[in-house]
């Protein structure tokens, strides 16, 4: 992706069956009012607003069973998107969204004989189950559901479907987990960048790590953006707000460095709930740190080497 044009095909994920807040099924008109397309196109991409995905549910469908027609709907259509050569921007939504993002992700990627890498940008784990949830939401366990941990049966379509590997999943930003969830994160060894590491670290280093694994092995890097893992302060329009987030210029850092690395070649973002944020603040931010993603920079060059940093 590094300076080049890309296809980027927008695909809505007006869903909130996996919270208990309502309001993110407006996340993705949110987004484009708030310029996400035209900012894309400005930069010189090619962009296809594939509308909004809606599958054929009932009214009163909850649960697994409304969230499986999402992923099966949302896993076609990403899929599809990759296999015409295009980088998938798939807008929530809640995180429940990401089954099928993801999932249509894993079978490009069996196809294409590459391994797919998952960064999850995120205030929590995402890797309940319906056993360990304190909450029974969804957008809890989109991760574990992946990884093909028990408790999620009916919700793929294929249930002889391989598992997500959690060693090529990472967990970055992460200051929230539940008992249950921190124990299965610890057993299944998924990667773990948490703020205590961030604050100690910077977001540099830990990430340069992560793509340096994903390049070496020829990888396709998903990267899944929950607003939560910015700080409430400038993202406060999400249902599970969690002080001591990433601050914008971490953030946009790491979009940089994504950028410059070439790697991302699918995208969620997801929990943007319009109907708590304010003025559109939070709609307006995560335009912004798109745009970074897609390519928007300050001066015309990219990360420079450690050793080129000036006064070293
Ligand atoms: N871990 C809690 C809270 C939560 C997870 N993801 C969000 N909130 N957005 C749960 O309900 O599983
Ligand atoms: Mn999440
Ligand atoms: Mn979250």
């Amino acid at each position: 992706m590094s300076g080049a044009a890309r296809r980027i095909v927008v695909i809505g994920a007006p869903i909130d069956v996996g919270t208990s807040e309502p309001g993110a099924l407006m996340g993705p008109a949110a987004l484009r009012t708030a310029g996400l397309i035209r900012s894309l196109r400005d930069l010189g991409h090619d962009v296809v607003d594939a509308g909004d995905v809606a599958p054929d549910l009932a009214p009163e469908a909850r649960g697994l069973t409304a969230v499986a027609a999402w992923t099966r709907d949302l896993a076609g259509a990403v899929e599809a998107a990759l296999g015409a050569g295009g980088l998938p921007l798939v807008m929530g939504g809640d995180h429940s969204l990401s089954l099928g993002s993801v999932e249509g992700a894993m079978r490009h990627c069996a196809a294409a004989g590459r391994p797919l890498f998952v960064l999850w940008l995120d205030a929590h784990a995402d890797f309940n189950t319906p056993e360990t949830s304190p909450s029974g939401n969804i957008h809890g366990m989109p991760l574990a559901a992946l990884c093909g941990e028990p408790g999620f049966s009916g919700l793929f379509e294929d249930a002889a479907r391989a598992s997500l590997d959690p060693a090529r999943v990472h967990l970055f930003g992460l200051r929230s987990i539940d008992a249950g969830e921190r124990a299965l994160v610890r057993a299944r060894a998924l990667g773990v960048t948490d703020m205590r590491d961030i604050d100690e670290f910077g977001v540099v280093a830990p990430l340069r790590r992560i793509l340096e694994r994903v390049a070496e092995a020829g990888g396709h890097l998903h990267v899944s953006f929950d607003i939560d893992f910015l700080d409430p302060a400038i993202a406060p329009g999400v249902g599970t707000t969690v002080p001591g987030g990433a601050t914008f210029r971490e953030a946009h850092l790491i979009m940089e460095m994504l950028h410059d690395s070439g790697l991302v070649r699918s995208l969620d973002v997801v929990e943007l709930n319009p109907f708590l944020d304010e003025r559109g603040r939070s709609a307006r931010v995560l335009v912004e740190l798109v745009a970074s993603l897609f390519g928007r920079r300050i001066l015309d060059r990219p990360t420079p080497p450690i050793e080129a940093v000036p006064g070293r």
